[in-house]
């Protein structure tokens, strides 16, 4: 006979088993304990790499006593064309040296700190499970070296640090990096692998303030940087040091955030990640536009690369980007593909009603003493300034917009006349001009550069894309400024 008391029975041991599978699923899961328990086969020297590299993947090796070699070296660099920093690093590099490990690794770190440094430093990382993260073993002298153990115990994207008193000091000198601790197994492979951190910057002089320049306390409490950037100085990853990619490839960026006080909103313009492994843990996001990074965090970030052309990396809080630093390129080479991106289709000329000439703000005491440069100086600050000022409109190779922004490329306007080029820059320009043939009636507002900048970056322009290679000085800049404007009124 079957009745109901049967029935419930049945269904009461269905639920009971499922509810076994599930708890012995849940038991199986690999907690800090399992990781701990796994026993290391020989022993290797871990490969430490400088940014934007990394360390070969770890794959499907089993877990090692891994030496990792790490030497502080206090060493003057550049944070921008013309301005001097002394950075404290791991490694020789901000951020300081990649360590690429796996989960139940037994680490054997050695911190040296060079005899030339003139600070005590140690090391905090977010990796380890001990007192401060290894910071309060790890305190070391100049000339001396210390030695401590730790084993990995959870997969992720680590911030290590240093956490010497004055600590916010020592990190926003630059000593700041990344430890990636792999899942068994390894991250599943991709094309590209790159590694970057965004840090905020604090220096006695504005930006772009020429020659050395020392850190500031009061701007480092008050939290104004001068300069956010990627990989320790302005236009780390630009240009010629853009990343690189071909269309199709999948490309993996280990990204971090050393701070000391800003949090990065990560953003690839023209990009969509595809995978964020937030937070650099297990979690796994997808579709991603823009992801926040804290201080002190870090983020696995996965984009396959559809379509060619110059994809730009920012911290969205978007005037770190274009006034701080704070913008890397990731260049991707193949052919286009129109389906996914049609480039454009039409272009017109858009002005409203009343459209006038805008001034960008003039900020008071802008004008800083000018320091003779050779005119290959003046080229590397000009292609700076041309990326961050006129690249938006005149285009990466001065080519313009057909229609809309006249080509700086092999321009007969410019190479006629560069007094007429400086008073452009200088005050903009409006109404028709003719430029190899072309005519172009749009508006280009001024521009509001220093003698020097404008100097400098006329003087690049001059220089490249088949132009007349003339040098144009701040005090011809000058003289151009102190004449009244061709169309203002003689008054006296
Ligand atoms: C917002 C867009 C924009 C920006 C930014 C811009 N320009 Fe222009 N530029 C124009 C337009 C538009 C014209 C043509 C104006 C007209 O039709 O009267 C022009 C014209 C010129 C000309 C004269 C024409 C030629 O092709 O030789 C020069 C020289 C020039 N720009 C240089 C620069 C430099 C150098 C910078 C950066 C410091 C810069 N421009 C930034 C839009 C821009
Ligand atoms: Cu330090």
């Amino acid at each position: 006979m079957y009745n109901i008391k049967q029935q419930t029975k049945n269904a009461i041991v269905v639920v009971a088993l499922a509810l076994g599978l599930f708890s012995c699923g849940k038991t199986e899961e690999k907690d800090a304990k399992y990781y701990e328990s796994i026993k290391v086969e020989g022993q290797q020297v871990a490969e430490l790499t400088a940014p934007p590299f990394v360390p070969k993947p770890v794959g499907d090796r089993a877990a090692k006593k891994l030496i990792v070699n790490m030497e502080i070296k206090e060493q003057e660099g550049e944070m921008v064309d013309g301005v001097k920093y002394t950075y404290w690093t791991f490694g020789g590099s901000v951020p300081g040296s990649f360590i690429r490990t796996r989960v139940g690794d037994e680490v054997e770190f050695h911190l040296k700190n060079h005899p030339d440094n003139k600070m005590p430093h140690n090391i905090d990382l977010h990796a380890v499970t001990g007192p401060g993260g290894g910071a309060t073993s790890s305190l070391v002298a100049p000339g001396h070296e210390k030695v401590f153990n730790f084993k990995t115990l959870l997969p992720g994207l680590y911030v290590y640090h240093c956490a010497t008193a004055p600590v916010g000091m020592h990190i926003a000198n630059g000593m700041y990096g990344l430890i990636l601790v792999e899942p068994e197994g390894g991250l599943p492979p991709v094309d590209k692998e790159y590694y970057i951190m965004q840090g905020d910057f604090y220096t006695k002089g504005a930006y772009g303030e020429q020659g050395h320049q020392a850190f500031d306390m009061d701007k480092a409490i008050k939290e104004t940087p001068d300069y956010v950037v990627f990989n320790g100085k302005v236009g780390a990853l630009t240009g010629e040091k853009a990343l690189t990619a071909k269309k199709g490839e999948t490309v993996r960026i280990f990204m971090g955030n050393g701070g000391p006080n800003l949090v990065s909103s990560f953003h690839a313009i023209g990009e969509i990640f595809d995978k964020v492994h937030i937070e650099g843990g297990e979690l796994i996001n997808k579709n991603v536009q823009t992801t926040l990074i804290p201080a002190g965090g870090a983020v696995i970030v996965e984009l396959k690369v559809e379509v060619p052309g110059t994809f730009i990396l920012v911290d969205h809080s978007i005037f770190r980007a274009f006034n701080k630093g704070a913008l890397g390129m990731l260049k991707v080479e193949g052919e286009d593909n129109k389906k996914v991106y049609s480039g454009t289709i039409q272009e017109g000329i858009y002005l409203p009603e009343g459209g006038t000439v805008q001034n960008m703000p003039k900020v008071a005491g802008k004008e800083k003493p000018t320091v003779a440069k050779t005119v290959a100086q003046q080229v590397n600050s000009g292609r700076e300034l041309y990326g961050r000022t006129c690249f938006a409109c005149h285009q990466q190779e001065g080519q313009g917009v057909p229609n809309a922004f006249p080509p700086l490329a092999k321009s007969d306007y410019l190479n006629a006349n560069p007094d007429r080029a400086i008073g452009a820059v200088l005050r903009g320009l409006s109404g028709e001009v003719t430029v190899n043939g072309k005519k172009f009636n749009n508006v280009m507002t001024s521009q509001n550069l220093t003698d020097e900048e404008v100097a400098d970056v006329l003087t690049y322009v001059y220089n490249s894309w088949g132009n007349n290679k003339t040098v144009v000085t701040p005090a011809r800049v000058k003289a151009i400024r102190a004449t009244p404007a061709p169309k203002a009124k003689e008054s006296h």
